[in-house]
């Protein structure tokens, strides 16, 4: 018996639980993933022990030998991943990441700009429940109603009335490419800093699936747990000339000592994400998505966009009658996990909204080619197509189950 069933039986029996279901389901939230075993090891290590505040070379506590070998490790692997000048691992998630973009650069009531949640973008890019939406005068620009692509006349119209200090680009719920020259060429004209949001796409542009934003956005933000396969925890990246202003902004601006358990994830992911084998893993994932995007349209999903470029897809469940959530909530029952979202111009509410966001950063991790790809497609229409058949949906997630099997997820015991 392990020490934490022996010492905290019900936590380990969630636990224990939660591997069953990570084994038997296929993980379509884009925003998840498998981290490699190697970096849940370091995660789970005794620099779990250790308080740090500070910077390497530069701490406010003692018996920092070690540490500063981790963090050091960490900054420059990820400054050799991204080819950048900068990087700080030390933001606890995304959204503190961002935080620290804006106490870096701005103060409350400054004008930044970035797009609005209804359109795909990040709740941290000034939407009016989040902090960054309240604490300062965000502008938000969308998509288009006619094809539901970024409205770059009017990112410049409202760059050019509004000033912004930060433009804010990169997104949660877009599937196609960010066009980070197009940004920064709005940033240049306006006089804005242009911050890329890499999070969800960040293990995409590692592996040379998608394009860099590097040496078109001075600022560079993201998680590390998302397409990267890395701890839960957050990055920024920058030019030289705003080091200082990150570091300060992250330690002591907003945050007391780095989790150096996360760090050491870090480091160990940002290696990996630099091998072949990664790179080949980035296309992957893409490949999949468009194989998955296909064989759902021939079932008569509605694609936003028409399809993707990376690896989301966000459908419109309209056409099928079936409001999002229901359906998000019988492709669970399947062993399908998705989340229900907004599609733009959603005449339905977020808690209850039109669409089903999937991807395929994780099914990829599991090893999942074109053949499952389209296997899957087949059984999320079947499911829709019989949202209230109970039998059917039982009959699907036995299949599911045994494809599964078939594809252990890196890093689940299978019990
Ligand atoms: N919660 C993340 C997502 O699911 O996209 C973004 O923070």
């Amino acid at each position: 018996m392990s020490e934490l069933q022996q010492m905290d039986p019900e936590i380990a029996d969630l636990i224990t639980k939660e591997e069953a279901r990570q084994h038997r389901t296929m993980r379509l939230i884009p925003s998840e993933n498998y981290a490699w075993p190697a970096v849940m090891e370091a995660c789970g290590s005794v620099l779990n022990n250790k308080y740090s505040e500070g910077y390497t070379g530069k701490r406010y506590y003692e018996g920092q030998e070690f540490i500063d070998g981790v963090e050091s490790l960490a900054v420059s692997r990820v400054k050799q991943l991204f080819g950048v000048d900068h990087a700080n691992v030390q933001p606890y998630s995304g959204s503190p990441a961002n935080l620290a973009v804006y106490f870096a650069f701005c103060k409350p009531g400054d004008t930044v700009m970035g797009m609005g949640l209804p359109s795909g973008g990040h709740l941290t890019h000034g939407w009016k429940v989040s902090i960054s939406g309240s604490y300062f005068n965000a502008v938000q620009y969308g998509v288009r109603e006619s094809d539901h692509r970024i409205d770059f006349d009017q990112v410049a119209s409202l760059a050019r009335e509004h000033k912004p200090k930060l433009l804010f680009c990169g997104a949660t719920a877009y599937p196609r490419e960010i066009e980070f020259a197009r940004f920064a060429e709005i940033a240049r004209e306006v006089g804005a800093i242009l911050v890329a949001d890499i999070a969800h796409i960040s293990g995409l542009i590692a592996g040379g699936a998608h394009q860099s934003p590097v040496g078109l956005a001075e600022v560079i933000s993201s998680t590390t747990h998302k397409t990267l396969r890395g701890p839960r925890g957050g990055m920024i990246l920058c030019d030289e000339k705003h080091q200082k202003a990150i570091d300060k902004s992250v330690f002591p601006g907003l945050q007391g000592g780095p989790h150096n358990g996360t760090t050491a994830g870090i480091a160990v992911a940002a290696k990996l994400a630099m091998t072949p084998e990664f790179k080949q893993y980035a296309a992957n994932v893409v490949s999949n998505a468009k194989v998955l995007a296909a064989r759902l349209e021939e079932r008569g999903f509605a694609l936003i966009t028409g399809g993707t470029d990376n690896h989301l897809v966000l459908m419109d469940l309209t056409p099928k009658g079936v409001p999002g959530k229901v359906a998000a909530q019988a492709l669970d029952r399947a062993g399908i996990v998705t989340n229900y979202n907004s599609i733009p111009f959603d005449p339905r509410k977020p808690f209850d909204p039109s669409g089903v966001r999937i991807g395929t950063p994780a099914i990829t991790a599991r090893g999942m080619g074109a053949a499952e790809m389209q296997q899957l497609g087949d059984w999320m229409a079947d499911v829709v197509d019989n949202v209230t058949d109970e039998a059917k949906i039982a009959g699907i997630a036995a299949e599911v189950k045994a494809l599964c099997d078939k594809f252990p997820a890196p890093g689940v015991p299978v019990s």
